[in-house]
């Protein structure tokens, strides 16, 4: 890695299958970026924990977001690739970090509001913390970019809070992130109800597209796409929403503009519509699944990735932790 170039960090939790939200609004971006900046990538499990977990799944799905990461391009050798508890500098810089923030903050975070009312048995420490651990995460790295969701801004407003604090009260020690958020038009929405964003964990399955599904189900989904009155096919996001989602969805898959998807559809039927939009889906996916399942199979090769990606970040995090350390006084030997 070229110390030159800018620190990007992003992670994703190994919750649920991802969706190609999660594709388009996430991963697919790291792949333009990995080449630009110095990058992390991790499998974020401490996360995925704040909401319960079954072991067998959790240890499965760390596999295959790694997999998933892999088969869609990012490259090991360039990129470091680690699951977040093989590097204990993220636990340890967080319990740091805790004493810079205060309970109210946290109550006030919208993602905690929202998973307590979704969890309420389970409204853990661990819920209420995320956020720090997430802030320490980003500044072990001297990160200066981060790309993500704008569902997560609040949470990286919460990290620069946190990393400008600290700087204040002893001397510049953490770089100050900026989001970089993907463009409008990016947000994929549900296809049963285009008012939602696509979510892993929505109640409707036929709403998600899931990386995992095969072309059938990945046709049968569009198929059944809510779309609106009228027959033309328009991107108009206020009048309507079913039929830009779908076109967005379309660009996003093909790398067309809007005004060229537009003209292709002139005067096609929903129906075709929805079914060609499907099918550029299932082209696109159908690859990544093969290469996924690949990787799948040489264990040993993807144990060797996350180790030498949690070598790689475990030396430019504990360098991070040792300056806080020292900085607030732990005594060193
Ligand atoms: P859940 O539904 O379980 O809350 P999620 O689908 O929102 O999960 P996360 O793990 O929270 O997924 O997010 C991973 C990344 O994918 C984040 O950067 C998030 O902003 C992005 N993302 C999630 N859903 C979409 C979407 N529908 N469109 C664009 N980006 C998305
Ligand atoms: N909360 C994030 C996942 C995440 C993350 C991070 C993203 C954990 N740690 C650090 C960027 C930087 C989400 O996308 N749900």
């Amino acid at each position: 890695m070229e110390e030159s170039k800018k620190v990007l960090y992003s992670a994703v939790q190994p919750t649920n299958n991802l969706t190609i939200g999660n594709y388009i609004g996430a991963i697919r971006n790291f792949l333009a970026l990995q080449n630009d900046y110095n990058c992390y990538f991790a499998i974020a499990n401490m996360h995925a924990i704040t909401v319960r977990q079954t072991p067998a799944e959790l240890r499965q799905r760390t596999l295959s977001l790694l997999a998933l990461y892999l088969a869609c391009g990012l490259n090991p050798e360039q990129t470091a690739i680690y699951v977040q508890s093989h590097v204990p500098a993220h636990a340890e810089l967080c319990w740091v970090l805790n004493t810079f923030t205060y309970v109210g903050e946290m109550e006030r975070m919208t993602q905690f509001k929202d998973k307590s009312l979704r969890h309420a048995e389970n409204i853990n420490m661990g819920l209420m913390d995320y956020p720090v651990l997430m802030a320490a995460d980003i500044l072990l790295y001297q990160t200066e970019v981060v790309p993500v969701g704008l569902d997560q801004r609040q949470h990286l407003e919460i990290a620069r809070d946190i990393a400008q604090r600290f700087n204040n009260i002893y001397s510049p020690t953490f770089k100050v992130p900026e989001g970089l958020y993907v463009k409008v038009g990016a947000k994929i929405n549900d296809l049963q109800d285009p008012s939602k964003k696509m979510s892993k964990s929505a109640e409707n399955p036929n709403g998600s597209v899931f990386l995992s599904d095969d072309k059938d189900t990945v046709i049968r989904k569009f198929k059944r796409a809510v779309t609106d009155s009228g027959s033309e096919i328009k991107f108009d996001p206020e009048n309507k929403a079913g039929v830009s989602n779908l076109l967005s969805i379309y660009t996003a898959f093909t790398g067309k503009t809007v005004e060229q998807a537009e003209r292709d559809f002139a005067g096609i039927g929903y129906g075709d519509f929805k079914l060609a939009v499907g099918e550029a889906v299932a082209d696109k996916l159908a690859p990544i699944q093969k290469e996924q399942a690949k990787l799948l199979t040489d264990k040993t090769y993807l144990d060797n990735v996350l180790r030498s990606g949690a070598e790689r970040a475990a030396k430019a995090a504990n360098k991070t932790l040792s300056k806080v350390y020292k900085k607030i006084g732990f005594y060193q030997l």
